[in-house]
């Protein structure tokens, strides 16, 4: 039988939540809850494997709930919460840390890019990090996992690393009278017209909460004059924009803003091509930002109001982490069993 569908996804409360992380997995958590199961997970321990200021951590893993809630995220039906909430993520990101072979981790290019030049002196935990991602995932044996496009690897080495734990324990899963498929392999899902959205001043970099430019991003939580601004000074090209997306090959700048006009209208790039190809930007830019307003503006004033109620936030995590525990517990108590480990019945 297969596996049954469940949807996980976390996002790092690091603070500057963007149209980025907005576009390429927010709208589709809030889209998937219509059809699945879904656990949506702020991964404050993700966080730390970068310096994160204390007290600093503690509002953002607040904005990042709040943003959920005003997006359109029903804790009540689904299930919110942190990530430290619930230790079985650290405990089988331990059992995986000796499933994943160094070779594999080796690959990863977000390592490479966070940890730059300076790689000794990178966190033990940034090394780790897409072990304890697979962890979050697999702890909750979801199926699917709505994501931006960057995030594509990491998913891949959680596939990997479900395969190579169901192969290593197979005569254990059995004995056990566990499913073969201990761990389903789980599919990413990218999906959208703006799956990496690209910063505004650079369209060769995505859009980074950590890009040292304010101008850069578009925050959740930027007023419509600061939305105004920001996409009235985002680097364009010279030409007029393009009838057809072909046209748009080589112009990134003007890829990511028909992408982001597109994702926030739900049209296609093509579509809106077809109504604005041959205009000049400074027309498209006005109308994008009337829209950018009008998303994001109720999105940004409910994040406001949501984390002044510090008391409702923690209620809904703790909630949340309740629910998440019953989960996880019952896949890491399985696990013990299949790797051997003596525990309390
Ligand atoms: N630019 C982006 N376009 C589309 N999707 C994006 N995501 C992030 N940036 C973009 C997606 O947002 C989700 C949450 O991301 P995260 O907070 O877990 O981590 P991140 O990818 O490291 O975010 P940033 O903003 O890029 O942070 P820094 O600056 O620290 O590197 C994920 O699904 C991600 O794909």
């Amino acid at each position: 039988m297969a596996a049954k569908e469940l949807v996980f996804s976390g996002v790092q409360p690091t603070g500057n939540l963007h149209l980025g992380n907005y576009l390429g997995a927010i709208v589709n958590f809030v889209r998937l809850q219509h059809t699945h199961t879904c656990i949506y997970c702020v991964v404050d321990m993700h966080a730390i494997t970068v310096w994160q200021d204390p007290a600093e951590l503690t509002r953002n893993i607040r904005e990042v709930t709040a943003a959920f809630i005003a997006a359109g995220i029903d804790p009540k039906k689904h299930v919110v919460f942190n990530q430290s909430q619930v230790a079985e993520h650290a405990e089988l990101a331990w059992v995986f840390n000796c499933v994943a072979r160094l070779g594999w981790l080796n690959r990863m290019t977000q390592f490479k890019e966070k940890a730059g030049k300076d790689r000794e002196n990178a966190s033990v935990g940034l090394y780790a990090y897409p072990n304890l991602m697979a962890a979050d995932i697999l702890v909750y044996r979801a199926t699917h996992v709505p994501v931006g496009e960057d995030q594509k690897q990491h998913l891949e080495l959680a596939r990997d690393i479900a395969q190579k734990f169901n192969n290593d324990f197979s005569d254990s899963i059995r004995a056990h009278g566990l499913a073969e498929k201990f761990f389903p392999l789980p599919e990413p899902l990218i999906t959208g017209p703006a799956t990496r959205v690209m910063s505004l001043r650079d369209g060769s970099k995505k859009m980074s909460k950590s890009d040292p430019s304010d101008y850069s991003r578009i925050n959740l939580t930027d007023d419509a004059d600061a939305i105004a601004q920001k996409i009235r000074k985002a680097k364009t090209d010279p030409e007029p924009l393009p009838g057809e997306e072909k046209g748009l090959a080589g112009r990134p700048e003007a890829e990511n803003l028909v992408g982001i006009y597109a994702a926030l209208s739900g049209r296609t790039k093509a579509d809106v091509l077809r109504e604005f190809g041959g205009g000049q930007f400074s027309q498209f830019k006005a109308t994008l930002v009337d829209l950018a307003v009008d998303k994001l503006g109720p999105i940004g004033a409910e994040m406001k109001k949501l984390t002044q109620d510090a008391a409702y936030v923690d209620a809904v995590l703790a909630d949340g982490a309740d629910r998440a525990r019953v989960i996880a517990a019952e896949t890491m108590n399985a696990v013990k069993d299949i790797v051997g480990f003596i525990r309390k019945r």
